[in-house]
């Protein structure tokens, strides 16, 4: 296969006002083109290339740490965008809402496990909501550009929702202000996509 920096689904000033349209750009084209660009450059010699990168996920403690910051920062981002919308605002939908319910009591006690998770990784990183290799949901965090598909997570699984809380996500609207920024995200949200992407791991 060949790797694919995706479209942007929507405009850069889309997600006004929660996620600003400097940050927009500049995160997209700037962050999310370098770590494909690195990715791919680094990918390109090795009997990897072509490999799906979940598959590379799999094996990457074994792998250069190029591979994995930047294979890591492509799937991340990746998945990012298609879990924002700006007709977001909603509730969980589906067989992802009952889940949730069923997981964590209620969407707000899903938010506010998700935030703490969010506001408590220290440094760069990401908070995520998963499915564990149990097939249970879950909320975990990772440092820098890993993510639940690698073998180096604390929680390894599936991932459907990824926050991302490097300041470069953030820094130019909230500045040292992480949790105004993680509560704005809710505004956003996906949930159709969030169902759909569970909905596609559960079968
Ligand atoms: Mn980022």
């Amino acid at each position: 296969m060949e790797y694919k920096f995706p479209d942007l689904p929507y405009a850069f000033d889309a997600l006004e006002p929660y996620i600003d349209r400097m940050t927009m750009e500049i995160h997209y084209t700037k962050h999310h083109k370098a770590y494909f660009d690195k990715f791919t450059a680094g990918i390109k010699d090795t009997d990897l290339d072509g490999q799906p990168l979940e598959t590379i996920f799999k094996d990457i403690s074994k792998l250069p740490a190029l591979i994995r910051n930047n294979g890591g920062g492509l799937y991340n981002h990746s998945l990012f965008w298609e879990i924002l919308s700006p007709n977001g605002k909603g509730e969980a939908i589906g067989q992802l809402g009952n889940a949730i319910n069923q997981a964590f009591g209620s969407l707000d006690s899903f938010k506010a496990k998700f935030g703490d998770a969010a506001a408590n990784r220290f440094g760069s990183g990401w908070a995520w909501l998963l499915v564990d290799n149990q097939g249970k949901l879950t909320v975990s965090s990772s440092p820098n550009q890993d993510n639940p598909l690698m073998d180096i997570a604390e929680i390894p699984g599936k991932p459907i929702l990824g926050l991302d809380v490097w300041e470069h996500a953030y820094y130019l609207k909230y500045q040292n202000r992480r949790p105004d920024y993680i509560n704005a995200f809710w505004n956003v949200v996906n949930w159709e996509k969030a169902n759909e992407i569970y909905e596609t791991i559960i079968g």
